[in-house]
């Protein structure tokens, strides 16, 4: 499988320039693309990715989604005076040219093909491209909002045409609306497109009714565009997740893309003054990392707007870092360390207590924070899970999330808040009522194919997000109900969490889990086990009554429109 991040950059682009005043466009500046990569290079990441040169794009490629007459009408800006250039740029709503601006949206379009070229090679397993100037507001015949040709609509086009894909998702987590990324793949239902947005009941620019959530796709093409407009600012980390879990990935990961391209504008995040929301640098961490689990991990991403130098630059490190495979960050949190003790009449067995002293070891090392995750074998699964828990509560840790899967012997007391335990086995096991703190999850995945993603993203993580644990212990004991694939899933997914912190107990003779689980942990992407199904109605009512039984107390759970994502 494809490793490596390209990463894609190129000084010329930051000549096209605003020549006079225009207090609308005066905020699309040269500096965004040069202080984005003077973070980078100031973290180390620029020596970590694939460097991958920019190329212009052909006019036959641009052509693959606007006119000859807008291809034409941008060639003819590069030998105006400046006079031409403001009379040319005011046909247009917030755009500006200058001499060089036809070159730069040139490479711009061409930087894009050549990640979309290096990912699709194999030559990287995904890669990001800063360009200006950007491109979601581009139509088939018009300049727009700072954009001059769709990068991101031209790339999608182009990966159809030359790779010969059948399902493409794009994610425009700007925080305006890709109306013309809509536009062009409306009546497309082989490009998913995805965008949330400021919308303020149409008063936000662009204004359009066709921003709003039932703007779903036409004709073939009916389905196909999720919008999902906020109808007030200042949303923060937990909104942006919570569209994740509740809107985007359910669709994502049944769509099942060959490729997923992120239209990536970080005026969503906190500091911009276009967007005046409040997600910080490391939600961007997040939402890359879930995007990571789709299409083999094949994802490019493309820079679109972010005004706020400071908060652009670190949410374009945390990107590029999470696509280089790193610990995702904790987006809020706090942490204090202790001593350690064992829970000495459990063990009787010479083979528990071998297994016990190597799960301590890695326990360990993860706790003083020497590596970030390990696996341990156990005869008994649950009986190490209950020592590592206590372990690590000893050691100072106050949120240990447990995700148990399978029967278990013993189940550890969680009524301090300290643990929370997530159950999830067959048939009810007796004994043990749910509580805040344990929480049994009874299913059994479908032979036909994994069903279990809508449980992890309708449940599981938000139920985890809400709690912000410091440690994930993941646990597979006898007779488990899930299959390898929903294993995997939770695992990758998991990662999101506790700094990426995870021990997983596997009862021994499980090899091939062990392998899977393994690959999991060194970030590998989710593998082709087969599809993702969506849950059966009985599966669906199942996640819809534990949301009921649980929102008050994990509040990530909260979906309805009601009280939950916009809070209109
Ligand atoms: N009164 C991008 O973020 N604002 N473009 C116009 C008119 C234009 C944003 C306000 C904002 C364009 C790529
Ligand atoms: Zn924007």
């Amino acid at each position: 499988m494809a490793s490596g991040t390209a990463l894609i950059y190129d000084e010329e682009m930051t000549t096209h320039k605003l020549l006079w005043s225009d207090p609308v466009c005066d905020i699309e500046v040269p500096e965004r693309l040069s202080s984005s990569y003077e973070q980078l290079k100031c973290y180390h990441l620029v020596e970590r990715c694939v460097r991958v040169p920019v190329r212009e794009a052909s006019e036959e490629e641009i052509l693959l989604v606007h006119s000859s007459e807008h291809l034409e009408v941008a060639k003819s800006t590069q030998t105006m005076n400046e006079e031409e250039l403001k009379r040319v740029s005011g046909n247009y709503d917030a755009f500006f040219f200058h001499q060089n601006t036809y070159r730069c949206a040139r490479l711009a379009v061409g930087a894009t093909l050549q990640l979309v070229d290096a990912v699709m090679s194999g030559k990287v397993c995904n890669g990001m491209a800063l360009v200006r100037p950007p491109g979601h507001h581009s139509q088939r015949n018009a300049a727009n909002g700072f954009c001059l040709f769709n990068n991101v609509a031209i790339a999608a086009e182009y990966a159809k045409l030359k790779y010969g894909l059948k399902r493409i998702l794009i994610v425009d987590w700007d925080v305006h609306h890709g109306q013309g990324t809509q536009y062009i793949f409306e009546e497309d239902p082989s490009v998913l497109y995805f965008s949330w947005h400021r919308y303020e009941h149409q008063q936000f620019w662009p204004s359009l009714t066709e921003s709003d959530y039932d703007a779903v796709g036409l004709g073939k093409g009916k389905g196909f565009n999720i919008n999902l407009p906020w109808n007030k600012v200042g949303m923060g980390n937990s909104d942006y997740l919570a569209v994740f879990f509740h809107v985007l990935l359910p669709a994502a990961f049944e769509f099942d893309p060959e490729l997923v391209i992120v239209s990536s504008g970080y005026d969503s995040g906190i500091g911009d003054p276009e967007g005046q929301m409040n997600a910080t640098p490391e939600v961007f961490a997040h939402l890359t990392h879930f995007l990571m689990q789709l299409a083999n991990g094949k994802l490019c991403v493309i820079l679109e707007g972010g005004y706020h130098l400071k908060s652009l630059s670190e949410s374009v490190c945390m990107t590029v870092k999470t696509l280089l495979g790193d610990p995702v960050p904790e987006i809020t949190g706090e942490m204090a360390p202790c001593l350690s003790g064992l829970y000495a009449d459990l063990v009787k067995e010479d083979k528990t207590l071998l297994s016990l002293g190597s799960m301590l070891a890695i326990l360990d090392k993860i706790l003083k924070k020497e590596v970030c995750n390990g696996i341990a074998q156990s005869p008994t699964a649950s009986v190490s899970v209950a020592v590592a828990l206590r372990h690590s509560v000893r050691f100072g840790f106050q949120r240990v999330l447990c995700v148990f899967v399978g029967d278990m012997q013993i189940i550890p007391n969680t009524d301090d808040g300290k643990i929370l335990m997530i159950h999830i086995c067959e048939k009810e096991q007796s004994g043990k009522t749910s509580s805040k703190h344990y929480i049994p999850l009874n299913w059994k995945e479908d032979a036909e194919g994994n069903d279990f993603f809508s449980a992890v993203l309708g449940f599981i993580l938000p139920v985890a997000y809400s709690y912000r644990p410091d440690l994930t212990v993941i646990g597979i004991g006898p007779n488990r109900s899930l299959g390898i694939s929903g294993i995997f899933l939770l695992f990758t997914l998991l990662q999101g969490l506790a700094e990426s912190r995870i021990l997983a107990v596997i009862e021994d003779k499980e090899i091939n889990l062990m392998q899977s689980v393994a690959k999991a942990l060194v970030g590998a992407s989710t593998p082709n086990f087969g599809t993702y199904v969506p849950p059966s109605q009985e599966k669906a009512n199942k996640i819809k009554i534990l949301r009921d039984q649980f929102q008050q107390q994990w509040k990530m759970l909260q979906c309805s429109v009601k009280e939950g994502i916009s809070r209109n």
